[in-house]
């Protein structure tokens, strides 16, 4: 029987990558974002019996549930929701970062994604359903300019935790994926659109792909139905860990 998978953030990086992994292998997708210029091509490559495209702001809890009630039929019985959606805003330290910008990021990373998780619960425990949420290694590993973000991503996994927790018994996964470096838009967003700095952090670093991501997000929800990855964390060979740092001044 076919199966819908709802991705979000799917107008780049990531989801992106996962709209075409999930529709080459026969699934129904809904794609959402803001970028409706980005979501239609998906539409007419793969066709609208394939792919839905809902395009509004995640964070407008509004605009989330008219696009979820105007879900054609087909598309309404959601078998897997991937929170892909989200940002970092910045690289400053906590002392001098923009509260404007940790604000967006907690409303997109977190406020978001629990509302769309909670609205669409009914339905995924009815159909034994998968949930993905996507965390980072910056969940479990501070670096300098991480500050608000990795907290966001503690959150997702956390939740995640807690969530297979409370579905005990109702045959839901949920599995919080948690990546390290990986080239898509995500350092353009990050540095408000600086495409050199973006270009130096992944120049020289083989990082991972889009690409290799959705691959993860394919494996995770079409596992058999008595396995469940609680937590996948997943970095390029390139990425690993630094030494505690040390004020000697002190
Ligand atoms: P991209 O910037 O390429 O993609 C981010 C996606 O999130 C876009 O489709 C964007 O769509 C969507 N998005 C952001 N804000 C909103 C919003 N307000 N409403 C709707 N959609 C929104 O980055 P990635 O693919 O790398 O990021 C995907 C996820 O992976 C993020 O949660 C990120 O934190 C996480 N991640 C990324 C890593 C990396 O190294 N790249 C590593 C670990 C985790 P649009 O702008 O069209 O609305
Ligand atoms: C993004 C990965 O290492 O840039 O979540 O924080 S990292």
């Amino acid at each position: 029987m076919t199966k819908t998978v709802l991705i979000t953030g799917a107008t780049s990086g990531f989801g992106a990558a996962a709209v075409r992994r999930f529709a080459n292998a026969g699934w129904r997708i809904v794609a959402t974002g803001r970028r409706v210029e980005r979501l239609q091509p998906l539409v007419e490559e793969y066709g609208a019996d394939t792919v839905h495209a809902a395009a509004f702001d995640i964070r407008d809890e509004t605009a989330l549930e008219a696009a979820l009630s105007a879900l054609p039929g087909r598309f309404a019985d959601i078998d897997v929701l991937i929170n892909n959606a989200g940002l970092a805003l910045g690289t400053a330290p906590a002392q001098t970062a923009s509260l404007a910008d940790w604000r967006t990021m907690i409303d997109t990373n977190i406020t978001a994604l629990v509302t769309l998780t909670h609205r669409l619960l009914p339905t995924l425990i009815e159909r034994k359903g998968v949930i993905i949420n996507m965390s980072s290694v910056a969940a479990s590993y501070p670096y300098p300019g991480g500050n608000t973000y990795g907290g966001t991503k503690a959150f997702v996994k956390q939740f995640s935790l807690g969530l297979r927790s409370d579905l005990h018994g109702t045959g839901v996964r949920v599995t919080s994926i948690e990546p390290g470096m990986a080239e898509t838009e995500f350092t353009l967003v990050r540095t408000h659109g600086d495409q050199t700095a973006s270009d130096r952090m992944y120049g020289g670093a083989a990082p991972m792909t889009a690409e290799d991501i959705a691959e993860q997000l394919f494996y995770i929800a079409t596992l058999p139905p008595h396995l469940n990855i609680n937590r996948l964390e997943i970095m390029p060979v390139t990425q690993s860990f630094s030494p505690f740092q040390v004020d000697r001044k002190a």
